[in-house]
């Protein structure tokens, strides 16, 4: 870095809607063929494109995964829709350091943040524009898009956290959000 330069970061936020403008920026999506496991209704699933795009992050991670004390960016996307009447949502993961928390923040649209420790209570924060969400290193954490619109949220992550998903991918949550008589409610499996 030259000495008193006054330069510009790399990568930027348009404001409008939190996307990521700049390089490095890491584009990652999940269509619905690659996560069709995490949903209830599989005979819903059959039903819907396999190519159907269920949400996508856009990253920045201005240091290599692993580093202690450093932060990654990232903008979540989750699209509209359901499989039969279980909202369209994100894998969900463990941080596999469980010391390592973080902080997400609703941008545009409606959703909910699903939340479960590891004695697999499963509780939800309504996610808006300006919800601000501190999820705690031991929590499992997920987001469903409840709404009309895209849902857009933006979090910030310690990017030694890392990402257990295999958990997840084998005892899910212990509740699926769905839309009961019009309304997302959390209703326990099983
Ligand atoms: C988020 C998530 C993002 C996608 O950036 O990674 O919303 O969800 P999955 O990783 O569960 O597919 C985050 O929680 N990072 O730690
Ligand atoms: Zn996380």
């Amino acid at each position: 870095m030259a000495h008193l330069k006054i330069i510009q970061s790399c990568v930027e936020i348009t404001l409008d809607d939190f996307k990521l403008k700049g390089d490095p920026v890491k584009f990652q999506s999940r269509l619905l063929t690659n996560i069709v496991g995490i949903f209830f209704d599989q005979e819903a699933a059959k039903k819907l494109n396999d190519d159907t795009l269920v949400y996508y992050v856009q990253s920045w991670m201005p240091v290599p995964e692993g580093t202690t004390g450093g932060l990654f960016y990232g903008t979540s996307t989750i699209m509209t829709g359901k499989v039969g009447e279980e909202y369209f949502m994100t894998k969900g993961h463990f941080h596999l350091k469980p010391d390592r928390a973080e902080f997400y923040w609703g941008v545009r649209g409606e959703g909910v943040l699903i939340m479960m420790d590891r004695n697999r209570n499963t509780w939800g924060e309504r996610i808006y524009p300006g919800s601000l969400h501190y999820i705690n290193g031991e929590i499992a954490h997920r987001m469903a898009n409840t709404g009309q619109e895209q849902l857009i949220v933006g979090a910030c992550w310690p990017s030694d956290a890392g990402h257990d998903y295999e958990e997840i991918e084998h005892n899910g949550f212990s509740a699926r959000l769905l839309e009961v008589n019009g309304q997302p409610v959390l209703v326990p499996v099983g």
